[in-house]
């Protein structure tokens, strides 16, 4: 792999989008290259996935806008589908995945931090949606889950207008989860860059979801994501089934039984991730 990076600690796996030079700009390399990264994730380890761009100044400064300065109608389409594709592939991965965003999420970075489960950002992060212009409509779903997150007005303002946004704006509109700072001393030295403090607190935050039982995590995941593409009568049906799925694993079967045997240093153990 030329542009990404994938490390295991734990039952945490993170992946880095590695093109600094570019400002880690998502080109077709890139695509295939995630989409291979996220096949070869070994599911019986890895409980949570954490989404971060190499470098301190860039998460994704958008879709390559010189690969797709020439792309003929029926090239951008295709382009687009890549793009869509993996980014599916992202949003209904069977584990969580947290977009730990540093510094630029325009474009195309903005709509891949969408496709996470959840996103927190450092306090120099910039989100926005540029595409119109630069004569093109965002094009891997952007118009699609931004207007589902915030709301149809604000995306449509976001949108219309091109303009970007810092981190308390997009924390204001409930873009992003969390702001993480760097951390500074009494003398106001950094101790820790914007972007360690980032990938400490997503670490964190992996780790909390990676100790909770498996199977309840990713069938909490499937019910939300399921649920939101119907209506009410039809998510409930959902809710009910991946509900019932959970029973006779052995995680609810060692989920309760720890309760119920009230030892609170079982009851403290990590649930293991065999059903099966
Ligand atoms: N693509 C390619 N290269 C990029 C890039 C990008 N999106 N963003 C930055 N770079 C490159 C720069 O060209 C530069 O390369 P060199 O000149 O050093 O070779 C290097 O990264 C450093 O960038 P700057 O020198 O510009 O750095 P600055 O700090 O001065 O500025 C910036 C940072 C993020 C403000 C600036 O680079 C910038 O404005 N970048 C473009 C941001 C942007 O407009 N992003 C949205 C891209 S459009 C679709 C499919 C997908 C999409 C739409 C439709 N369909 C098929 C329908 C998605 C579209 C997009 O994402």
């Amino acid at each position: 792999m030329d542009f990404i990076l994938y490390e295991v600690n734990g039952a945490v796996g993170t992946i880095t989008i590695n093109r600094e030079k570019a400002l880690n700009a998502l080109n077709s390399q890139v695509l295939d290259e995630l989409s291979a990264t996220l096949d070869a994730v070994d599911l019986d380890t890895v409980r949570c996935l954490i989404l971060t761009g190499a470098g301190e100044k860039s998460f994704v400064a958008g879709a390559d806008i010189g690969e797709m300065s020439t792309l003929t109608k029926a090239e951008a389409e295709a382009f687009g589908k890549k793009g869509n594709d993996v980014f599916r592939k992202l949003e209904t991965f069977p584990i969580p995945v947290i977009a730990a965003v540093n510094g630029f999420a325009l474009g195309g970075g903005c709509e891949i931090s969408m496709s996470c489960d959840i996103r927190i950002c450092s306090e120099n992060a910039m989100f926005g949606q540029p595409e119109v212009g630069l004569g093109i409509t965002p094009g891997f779903g952007g118009t699609q889950r931004l207007a589902r997150l915030v709301s149809p007005g604000m995306a449509k303002q976001l949108i219309y207008t091109a303009r970007n946004i810092k981190a308390p704006e997009a924390y204001r509109i409930g873009l992003v989860n969390d702001i993480i700072k760097a951390e500074v001393d009494e003398q106001g030295n950094v101790v820790k860059s914007a972007k360690e403090a980032l990938m400490e607190a997503a670490g964190k935050m992996a780790a909390g979801i990676a100790k909770q039982a498996p199977i309840a995590v990713r069938a909490s995941k499937k019910a939300i994501n399921d649920g939101l593409q119907v209506d009410m009568d039809q998510a409930i049906v959902i809710e009910e089934k991946l509900f019932g799925s959970c029973f006779e694993t052995e995680d609810q079967k060692a989920g309760m039984g720890n309760f119920l045997e009230k030892d609170k240093e079982k009851k403290l153990k990590v649930v293991p991730f065999v059903n099966r």
